[in-house]
């Protein structure tokens, strides 16, 4: 079967980009320009979804990106059945981290309730006042789920977050 893995989570939290760095072939994208003009080196934005694949332990890892906006929510629904397992990005600049985790995790988690989740927080090298004991504190109710810190532009940190969630899958 197939094994296939979700990137989700709000608009900038770093999908696009973790596929990019992740995959072992130039990934398929559904970008367009943002509308309000750039957000730092971020131009675009996904309005269907990132479609790639990876090799990780002699396995093909099948990677879809969700678009972070809200008003795409429904490609959720299309692309969470036969998933194993969700790479959940936050951006730790972010006013809405603890309420953007809840509501991803309660959200795909009603589409399917045996999905597996790991955390990764974006942007941790910039300033803001994340408190990981917070997030982890905020997403207790859902026992198990691991947050890490990564860069979604460098592979390892990305490929760390692969690892955790098929040890979990
Ligand atoms: N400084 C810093 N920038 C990061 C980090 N991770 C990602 N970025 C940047 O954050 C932006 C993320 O943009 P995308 O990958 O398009 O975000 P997305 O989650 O796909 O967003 P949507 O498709 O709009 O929902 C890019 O400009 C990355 O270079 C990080 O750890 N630190
Ligand atoms: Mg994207």
């Amino acid at each position: 079967m197939q094994k296939k893995l979700l990137f989700a989570g709000p608009v900038g939290s770093g999908k696009t980009t973790a596929i990019a760095a992740i995959s072992d072939s130039q990934p398929i994208g559904t970008e367009v320009p943002l509308s309000d003009g750039a957000m730092g080196d971020k131009t675009s934005t996904t309005v269907a979804l990132d479609y790639s694949f990876v090799r990780l332990e002699n396995e093909v890892l099948h990677i879809y990106g969700l678009p972070g906006q809200s008003s795409l929510s429904f490609m959720r629904e299309i692309l969470v059945p036969g998933a194993l397992g969700v790479v959940l990005l936050l951006d730790a600049t972010s006013g809405t981290l603890y309420e953007d985790a809840l509501g991803w995790v309660q959200s795909m988690r009603a589409a399917e309730s045996q999905l597996k989740f790991v955390v990764g927080v974006t942007k941790t090298d910039l300033p803001s006042d994340y408190s990981i004991n917070k997030l982890r504190s905020t997403l207790a109710p859902y026992s198990g789920i691991p947050v890490l810190s990564v860069d979604a532009r460098e592979r390892a940190s990305v490929k760390g977050l692969l690892e955790t969630l098929m040890v979990l899958s």
